[in-house]
């Protein structure tokens, strides 16, 4: 039914597997909170927000009057869709990296040309098969290939497609995850796994004032908040612990020489919390580093993409310059990572 990456279900993290019966996930979820729990700094890492509650609460972040990010990049994209997709011709291939609900996409694929296949890249069956069913209502007659698959993992896309052109879409400026050099793995393996020839279109989030990034992930509404908590809510459902959600607090700040959004979870108390069988200590004020969202100004983010292997195009914003759509081109040649200098 759905084409799958090499090695669905398995992440190459080399942290120990444990096995626990309700996370359904091979342990993936127990071993990170495991892990990053025992570290010095405590952390766990930010793709662990989105089970069920959990996406449902972003869901609601993109509605927040103070999240700028979500709205801002679907006017650019409205704006400019045609030009975005102006290489793409009638035998051309889309492929959305992490495609989820596919709703971008759609302003996308209202101007493109008939015959075009679309690839929705996502770890959710769920998510692609209401994607399928929603754009073949929308699009008759448009080919829509899903892969089930996890795109930080090797791409690999449906074999008669090769020698298609394509351009690859990785809006959301979900790049931000990432560390800068972390960054850089992610754009080369998308370069690989889209070969000669193509492009990708991708949604980066611009630096800007500290306040007004610091407001958008502390909403008044405390939405960002609950996103943040339920991390620790999803302890309980999925290891059976008892945290009390109370005990913790949401923050939000910018570091300005990282150039990134931190989210942290702060112990409220001075408290020892028992997760499958360990007991891990918090002083009062200590922190779970949940999430960094990096900001980025264009120049720097052509930077990165230069040291991926991409030749960075075309650059799409809104008038106020919050968020950026930009165009990468494929280099002929071998990819080079040469020449880049942060962490
Ligand atoms: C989905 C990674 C783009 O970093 O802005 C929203 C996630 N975290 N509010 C972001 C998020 C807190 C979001 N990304």
């Amino acid at each position: 039914m759905y084409a799958t990456g090499p090695q669905h279900g398995q992440r190459g993290s080399g942290a120990a597997q444990v096995e626990h019966p309700q996370t359904g996930d091979g342990g993936q979820f127990a071993a990170a909170v495991l892990d990053g729990l025992s570290q010095r700094r405590k952390s766990i890492p930010s793709r662990f927000f989105y089970d069920a509650a959990g996406s449902e609460l972003f869901e609601q972040i993109t509605r927040l009057p103070e999240y700028y990010l979500t709205r801002t990049e679907s006017r650019i994209l409205e704006t400019h869709a045609s030009e975005m997709i102006d290489r793409l011709t009638s035998r051309g291939v889309l492929v959305e990296f992490g495609s989820g609900s596919s709703l971008k996409t759609e302003l996308l694929l209202s101007k493109a040309p008939r015959g075009i296949a679309y690839v929705p890249v996502d770890v959710s069956i769920a998510a692609l098969a209401d994607a399928r069913r929603r754009l073949a209502s929308r699009f008759p007659g448009l080919d829509v290939r899903p892969v089930l698959a996890d795109f930080s993992d090797p791409i690999v896309l449906p074999a008669d497609l090769d020698a298609r052109p394509k351009i690859g879409f990785f809006p959301g400026s979900t790049i931000g995850n990432l560390k800068p050099g972390r960054a850089v793995d992610l754009l080369s393996s998308f370069l690989k796994g889209l070969s000669a020839g193509s492009r990708l279109i991708i949604g980066v989030d611009l630096k800007k004032d500290p306040r007004t990034l610091v407001r958008a992930y502390n909403d008044a509404a405390g939405v960002t908040a609950a996103f943040n908590l339920n991390i620790l809510a999803r302890i309980n459902r999925d290891l059976g612990a008892a945290i009390d959600l109370d005990a913790f607090q949401h923050e939000a700040v910018y570091d300005p020489l990282e150039g990134r959004i931190e989210m942290h979870l702060v112990s409220l108390a001075t408290q020892e919390l028992p997760i499958l069988g360990r007991r891990f200590y918090f002083r009062a004020g200590e922190r779970i580093h949940t999430e960094n969202s990096y900001k980025y100004s264009v120049a720097q983010f052509r930077d990165v993409a230069r040291a991926s292997g991409w030749i960075p195009a075309r650059v799409w914003m809104d008038p106020a310059q919050y968020f950026s759509v930009q165009e990468l081109v494929a280099a002929d040649g071998v990819p080079s990572a040469q020449g880049f200098e942060w962490s």
